[in-house]
């Protein structure tokens, strides 16, 4: 059903028809956002941390979600919750390596999930598709790998750093600022020559921010999507559902996260990276055929 829908001309689609024209991508006649499946190879990520421990774990998952319908899986060896302590390098690649070497024989379009320069250029060099950088390629080796290769990338804003930065968010003005930096950064790549159509914005969403930031940002989806680039809204099994619902436990915040990414959905989002790929392509579908 979904085939036959045509797509909105928006800065969002305009990213989606890029990374769907990329070798990898082509998966024709979506017109939803594309979803972007999480591979969390972590011992301690809030939502599902060691799961994915051993190679066939973690190959046997990533199968899954594309069965399920994911378009983009989304590979991280370090967790960025609130308090997450540093992964050295070595560390942090050993985890995510041989999942990448397996994934790219797949052909199927991958990001990385990782703030190191290190661990980017490694994996560019295996095959990625996408840096998904949750500090925002404010680091200048971060921005010459991407301008020195054709990867798509996700600029993603929080304040401060995992550690501290639920400890006490504080803006002037959330949204402004949110919309500043990604602005910014999506200026500074420009310059160096990364087509913004490779490119995605993230609010972030839980990185540094409260409820009430969350919510403004959440209802600023659709000025992010005049920056000129894609937004990826990330809430999935994410304390700010959690809060919503007055649920601690991440695996009874999926309903909540479902309905999330459909309102993201209506409100422009390229791409929306979800744990439960299945559930949230399933609402999309029906909401999209009934609305
Ligand atoms: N959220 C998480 C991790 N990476 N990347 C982007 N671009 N946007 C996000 O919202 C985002 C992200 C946190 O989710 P998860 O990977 O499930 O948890 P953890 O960081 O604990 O592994």
């Amino acid at each position: 059903m979904q085939q036959h829908l045509q797509p909105k001309e928006t800065g969002g689609w305009k990213t989606a028809r890029f990374l769907l024209q990329r070798p990898r991508f082509q998966r024709t006649g979506r017109t939803r956002p594309l979803i972007m499946g999480v591979v969390n190879l972590t011992p301690d990520s809030f939502s599902d941390g060691g799961r994915l421990l051993s190679l066939s774990a973690a190959v046997d998952h990533a199968r899954q979600l594309l069965d399920e319908g994911a378009d983009i899986l989304d590979v991280g060896g370090e967790s960025t919750r609130p308090g997450a302590p540093d992964v050295p390098v070595e560390e942090e690649w050993r985890r995510v390596c041989q999942v990448i070497e397996e994934l790219v024989k797949w052909n199927v379009p991958l990001s990385l999930d990782s703030l190191k320069p290190e661990i980017m250029e490694r994996a560019l060099d295996m095959g990625v598709d996408i840096l998904n950088d949750v500090t925002g390629f404010q680091s200048q080796r971060a921005q010459r790998l991407l301008s020195c290769s054709q990867a798509g990338a996700v600029i993603m804003h929080m304040q401060g750093s995992p550690r501290s930065m639920q400890l006490n968010p504080e803006y002037a003005d959330c949204v402004a600022e949110v919309q500043g930096f990604l602005k910014n950064t999506l200026q500074t790549l420009t310059q160096q020559g990364v087509s913004s159509e490779r490119v995605l914005v993230d609010p972030g969403f839980g990185f540094g921010k409260t409820l009430e930031h969350n919510v403004a940002l959440f209802a600023a989806i659709p000025d992010f999507s005049q920056l000129g680039a894609g937004v990826l809204v990330g809430v999935s099994r994410k304390s700010m559902i959690g809060q919503l619902l007055d649920r601690k436990d991440p695996l009874q915040r999926i309903h909540g996260s479902i309905q999330a990414a459909v309102v993201a959905a209506g409100k422009g989002a390229a791409v929306l990276r979800v744990h439960d790929v299945r559930a949230t392509l399933d609402a999309l579908i029906v909401n999209d055929s009934l609305i």
